[in-house]
This record gives structure tokens, sequence and C-alpha cells, in this order.
């Protein structure tokens, strides 16, 4: 099978003029050495990307767009070349003509057949998600991906430990933490690129019963051993105001709880440098089309509905833009 290089994509591109796509990598290895994190935003969908590229280009800040396998099925309507080739495209036409660092991750990289499409349709990063094998399964897993990707040009994410909760491919019953140990061991024998290790956050839209419980020290022990970049999953607030909005307007989200803001500051001083966000996204998208269809019940143009919703995603993406250190950063 041969494989597309991000540096020959990036070399034919840039005898073009500007060109800000690329690799993860790059913007993370930055924001470690700085103490700041750069939201990866998940999309499924133009209006999404849209939204986040103009909060973006407005805070002036680095911008990581990520995609789970299940949002690659449903952008190639089944097809999962066509998938990733559609964000590829979708990231990059965009990419061509703005002056911040733009990169495309895969997120949760469960199969390797998405995997391999993703680095082939030209993704900038992929994640290897293998964290719910056994250690040396997942080492040995992991070790394969980074060979191949890195080949390609394209930088690796692995995670170690579990988190709680259900999404997409995403599931596992409850939170094991990582062993910062077993961290230092596997970023040295398998040559990952940025490291996502479970302190106690978990996916979705109810992360805690009571309060939010990050294990900061071990945290600091990952950072210490390992060196590298370090990604947050499940790092969502999930914003009471905007919990509420929806709910005003007919969602049902009752006991729904997030990471607050302040929590993940504290992440960040400790070694965090991705902070992976869908449900916050998904929340405001929702409350803005559902206040905008009970408004407006005469109205039937998505552009106009589904605008509501990208509006208040770009609320979210800018407050999370400054509060996590990247805006201006750019
Ligand atoms: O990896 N992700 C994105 C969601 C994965 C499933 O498709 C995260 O870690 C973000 O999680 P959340 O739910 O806190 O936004
Ligand atoms: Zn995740």
């Amino acid at each position: 099978m041969k494989l597309r290089s991000l540096e020959i994509i990036i070399l034919e591109k840039s005898k073009g003029g500007i060109f800000m796509y690329v690799n993860t990598k790059d913007i993370l290895e930055k924001a470690s050495k700085e103490y700041y994190a750069v939201p990866a935003f998940n999309i499924n969908n133009m209006e999404f990307f849209h939204a986040i590229l103009e909060g973006a280009i407005e805070k002036r800040a680095p911008l990581i767009i990520e995609t789970s396998e299940g949002a690659i099925k449903y952008a190639g309507n089944g097809d999962i070349h066509k998938g990733a080739k559609y964000f590829v495209e979708l990231v990059r036409l965009f990419a061509d003509s703005v002056d911040i660092p733009i990169a495309l991750h895969l997120d949760h990289g469960k199969h390797f057949e998405y995997i391999i499409a993703a680095i082939k349709a030209g993704y900038s990063s992929v994640m290897i998600d293998a964290s719910e094998e056994p250690f040396e399964e997942n080492m040995k897993k992991t070790k394969e991906i980074v060979k191949i990707a890195h080949a390609a040009g394209v930088s690796v994410e692995a995670e170690l430990g579990q988190l709680a909760g259900i999404e997409d491919n995403v599931s596992a019953a409850e939170n094991v933490l990582v062993d910062p140990e077993q961290a230092k061991i596997f970023v040295e024998e398998t040559g990952v690129d940025f490291l996502a290790p479970a302190i106690g956050t978990s996916h979705g839209a109810f992360k805690f019963k009571g309060e939010a419980k990050l294990d900061f020290e071990r945290l600091q022990k990952v950072k210490k051993l390992t060196g590298i970049p370090l990604v947050l999953h499940g790092a969502s607030s999930v914003l009471p105001e905007y919990v509420k909005l929806a709910e005003e307007y007919g969602a049902d989200l009752g006991g729904a709880k997030g990471v607050p803001e302040e929590e993940l500051k504290k992440c960040v001083q400790f070694g965090i440098n991705k902070v992976n966000t869908d449900t916050d996204l998904r929340i405001a998208f929702i409350a803005g089309m559902r206040k905008f269809l009970k408004e407006n019940p005469k109205e039937f143009d998505p552009r106009h509905y589904l605008g509501a919703g990208k509006k208040l995603v770009k609320e979210v993406v800018m407050n999370r833009l400054e509060f996590l250190g990247c805006a201006g950063k750019a």
C-alpha cells in the first residue's frame, strides 16, 4: 500500500503560497514548552467546522480539529475512505487561506482500517486507542502504528488507563487510572508523540455524580517521567448556562456535569497540552437550534436554524481558546 506523505503534501502546497495545514506535533510541542493547551474540537459536519474556524481566527489561536471513526463513516455516507478524504479536503481548503496553523487529527482510532484511511487521506495525526487492551498489547499495537504513521510524516497519540462513559466507538464500564511508571516505559518503547493519561475524567455529558475529582499528582508524575505533550480526554465543562438554555427549549439533560474550567486550568499547569472537546459543542449547538426553531415556527431554511446552533458553538470555542491560554499563540 502506498501512503501519501504529509511532508510531500506540504512541499507541493508550499510552492503555491501560504500553507497552514501542519503536523499536530508542531502545535503541541510549542504548547508543551510554553505551558498552555490547545483544545481539539470534534466535528461531524461543515457547520461545526465553520464555527470553530471563525472562533480560532478571531482569537488568533492554533487549531486542532478532530474526527472520530464514527464521524468519518458518517461524512463518507458509509465509505470510510471518502469520509477521511472529505475532512482532509474541507480542512485544507480553509487552511490554505488563513494565517493560523491548523491540524486534523483522528480521535480514538480503534480499527486499523480507519487509522490507515486517515493516514492515506492526509490527516496530520492519528490516535491509536488500544487502552482497553493489556499493557503489552497496547504497547505492541501503538508501536506498529507509530512506525507506519511516522513513515508518512503523521504524528501519533496513544492512551493509557481507561475512561468510563459511552460515545461512538468509545466505551468502558469504569475509570482505570494511568500508572506513571508504565507511562514512562510506554513512551520510550513506542516512540509515541503525545499521550492521553486517564486521570479521572470520562466522555459525555454525565461525568461526575458529586464534585469533579481529578488526580493531579498522577498527572504531574506522568509529565515528569515522559516529558511529552499530554492530552486530556473527556474534558468538556458542560457549562450550566448552555444546559439550562437547551432545557428551556425542550432538551432533557438532567444531571449533566463536566470538568469545571478552573480544574482544566490546573490540568494545563500540570502538563496537559491538548484538551479534547466534543460534548460542550454539541450542547451549545442544540441549545441554539432548539431556541431558534421554537421562536421561529415558520422557518425551514437549514442555513438559518443550523446557523443559530453555529453561533453558540463559536461562543464556546472562543471561551475555551481564551481560558486554556492559546489565544494569541498562532
Ligand atoms: O475524544 N473525545 C471526543 C469524543 C469521543 C467520542 O466520539 C473526548 O475526549 C471529549 O469528550 P467530551 O465528552 O468531554 O467532550
Ligand atoms: Zn476521548
